[in-house]
């Protein structure tokens, strides 16, 4: 395969301080590309189509990893819905059309695997999308990532932009939040388990049954993937991204146990929701592309355990959330 990303190329990434975002800019810089164009949420609201236009205008990116959006783990999603669809439909809307309006090159727009089924056959293929209903606890959300995909086909039809998708199965790594409300379960675990460790805690808590099983992927695979896929990939169809590995989540419960605090004990709260029972994607095509993920799940955790220790401050530290006025009024019931 050919090189087709220059190295002096200017390259936007929208959402670079998020756990996906500071991965790909991490694995820019490492291989070498110089001219990457960035701007945080407070510069730029990715929400509105004339500030971006205008953005858009004046850098003239060339090649856009659209990694930016509202995200959050399986709580924080039914808490939040209208601020997960609204975002995420503005957010891809605005900076995919300007990506058109700017002739850029080429755009790589990420979703993730909860855009399939909740019934979903597993491993769950590309061609699974729009088969049958959604996760009701992440439904808005993949309404709006599924959105973002028919986007890009759609401009890529109309228009010919080179517009690809690709989803990403669940991610952890160096700057996930590790708030408890919002986070994922993999930062929320890796918090738990270390807070119950300092206050010498005998039980953690671990939310649902248990017996939901996840694929989890090092953020740091996703970005080379990302790269890669920016290179090679110039197809329409959507591409999942994933290990082909799945895990319960009391056995990662166990396997972050053993990492961290392993004399603890686990409690489970059946008062929290399972979400999705399984969520393994087919990975078929990406590896028949030749790319295959590096990490294990093992290596990945305790990797990131070192970075959540050696930034501790920064990783607890509470985090802003982004709420609309709409969110204080009354809400319907
Ligand atoms: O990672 P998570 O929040 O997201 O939860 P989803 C995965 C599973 O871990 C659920 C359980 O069965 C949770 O009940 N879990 C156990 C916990 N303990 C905890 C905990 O302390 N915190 C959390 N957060 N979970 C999200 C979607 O789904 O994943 C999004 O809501 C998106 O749309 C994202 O697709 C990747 O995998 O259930």
């Amino acid at each position: 395969m050919t090189e087709t990303l220059p190295k002096d190329a200017r390259i936007y990434v929208a959402g670079h301080r998020g756990l996906v975002g500071s991965s790909i800019v991490r694995c820019l810089e490492g291989s070498g590309y110089t001219n990457l164009l960035l701007a945080t949420s407070e510069e730029l609201d990715l929400r509105d189509q004339a500030a971006v236009n205008q953005w858009f205008d004046v850098q003239r990116p060339e090649y856009i990893f659209l990694v930016a959006g509202t995200v959050g783990g399986i709580l924080h999603n039914s808490t939040y819905p209208a601020d997960f669809i609204y975002d995420n439909l503005m957010i891809h809307a605005t900076v995919v059309h300007a990506a058109h309006r700017c002739e850029a090159q080429k755009l790589l727009y990420l979703g993730s695997s909860c855009i399939y089924p909740r019934e979903c056959p597993q491993p769950m293929k590309e061609e699974h999308l729009l088969a049958g209903p959604l996760e009701p606890t992440n439904e808005p959300y993949a309404i709006a990532k599924i959105a973002g995909i028919k986007l890009c086909a759609a401009y890529r039809r109309q228009y010919g932009c080179n517009f690809i998708s690709a989803m990403p199965t669940n991610l952890y790594g160096p700057n996930d939040n590790f708030d408890l409300e919002s986070s994922h379960v993999l930062p929320a675990l890796m918090r738990k388990f270390h807070s119950a460790k300092e206050q010498g805690e005998p039980e953690v808590e671990i939310w649902g049954s248990g017996s939901p099983t996840r694929e989890f992927m090092h953020v740091d695979d996703l970005a080379e993937c990302c790269l890669f896929l920016m290179r090679h990939y110039d197809d329409g169809q959507h591409l999942n991204i994933g290990t082909g590995e799945d895990i319960s989540i009391r056995e990662v419960a166990l396997l972050m146990r053993d990492i961290i605090h392993p004399i603890a004990e686990l409690r489970f709260d059946a008062s929290k929701p399972d979400g999705m029972p399984r969520k393994r994607l087919d990975v078929t095509r990406l590896q028949a592309l030749g790319w295959k993920h590096r990490r294990s799940l093992r290596e990945g955790l305790e990797h990131t355990y070192r970075w959540f220790l050696d930034n501790y401050e920064h990783a607890v530290a509470p985090k802003p959330l982004r709420v609309h006025p709409v969110a204080t009024r009354a809400r319907a019931s």
